[in-house]
């Protein structure tokens, strides 16, 4: 079938403008994120799954809980700001950005095609909602220090948050831009780290450890914590697929007062997070799955219908 004319199932019981609403189940709308994170890789042929469903719970908490936002007027000025940093994740943010309402769910559909607004990672030139274009790992959190400097500046009450991967942390500008938010106080800045622990390929083993296969990145968990505090951010921890505590967890953040420090959520989380088959799987970083492995995915997540998604 031609690759343009198929579409992603869609199990949603969808409002005309393809949106589900403000008031839905959140543990209901990741979960139907995660099939339509699936689904529309394996109709597109190429994406992401392993870290898209690893923060799915954190960007429904972001999108439906946490950003004060309006999808139908996606340049607001007095909106929130939201940059994905680890932007290879950008169909996890497509199916929550269309879930919430800011293009139709059959827009899924078009992922990763030459023209589309959904490239294979964010460009802000194409999508309007989207803050920055990102994919090139280090950089979102400069940008959002950027934003969150000139807001303060300009007397706007608006907090900006970055959502990076913790293999991502490896990147030196993510410290050169926590040192900067540092200084300036920048307690409009919350820094959310999807802690999966995992990354694409994962470290080498350590001289000695030939054998033992362990891919775990060194800066995961309680080192990620004390690098960030010996910098001078705020730090919170948080079970990264609770919906209900990422969302206080920000309500925390945005609490923090003017000119105090900014605030980093490390989120504890499962890469590949919803199925057996590619949780804590760093294989499944970039893999597309079957018409065999959708459908177990549609029966895990407990939808039914048999839909057309899947080569
Ligand atoms: C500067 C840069 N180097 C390498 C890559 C290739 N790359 C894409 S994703 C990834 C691993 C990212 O790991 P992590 O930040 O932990 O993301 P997650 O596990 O949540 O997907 C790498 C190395 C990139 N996009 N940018």
């Amino acid at each position: 079938m031609d690759r343009a004319a198929r579409r992603p199932a869609d199990p949603l019981p969808l409002t005309p403008d393809g949106g589900v609403g403000p008031q839905a189940d959140l543990d209901e709308l990741a979960r139907r994120g995660r099939l339509l994170v699936v689904d529309t890789v394996a109709h597109s042929g190429a994406g992401h799954i392993g870290g898209p469903l690893s923060a799915m719970d954190l960007l429904v908490a972001l999108y439906f809980g946490v950003l004060r936002i309006r999808p139908d007027e996606p340049d607001w000025p007095d909106r929130d700001r939201f940059i994905l940093s680890k932007g290879h994740s950008a169909i996890g943010l497509y199916v929550v950005m269309a879930l919430r309402g800011y293009f139709p769910v059959a827009e899924l559909a078009s992922f990763d095609t030459g023209d589309s607004r959904l490239q294979g990672h964010p460009d802000m030139t194409r999508l309007p909602g989207l803050e920055a274009s990102t994919g090139s790992l280090g950089q979102g959190l400069a940008v959002g220090l950027g934003i969150a400097l000139g807001a303060r500046m300009r007397g706007l009450g608006v907090h900006t948050f970055v959502m990076l991967g913790d293999g991502e942390t490896q990147e030196g500008m993510v410290w050169e831009s926590v040192m900067v938010a540092a200084k300036y106080g920048l307690g409009n800045l919350t820094a959310i780290v999807d802690c999966n622990g995992l990354q694409q390929y994962g470290w080498p083993p350590a001289p000695g450890d030939e054998g033992r296969g362990d891919r775990r990145d060194p800066l995961a968990g309680a080192r990620l914590r004390d690098a960030l505090e010996a910098f001078g951010w705020r730090v919170l921890e948080v079970d990264g697929h609770d919906v209900e505590a990422i969302v206080a967890a920000c309500a925390d953040a945005r609490g923090a007062a003017a000119g105090s420090q900014p605030t980093a959520i490390l989120a504890r989380t499962v890469k590949g997070r919803g199925l057996s088959f590619t949780e804590g799987r760093f294989e499944w970083h970039a893999r597309v799955a079957t018409a065999h492995e959708v459908a177990a995915a549609r029966l895990e997540l407990g939808f039914e219908h048999p839909g057309e998604a899947g080569p």
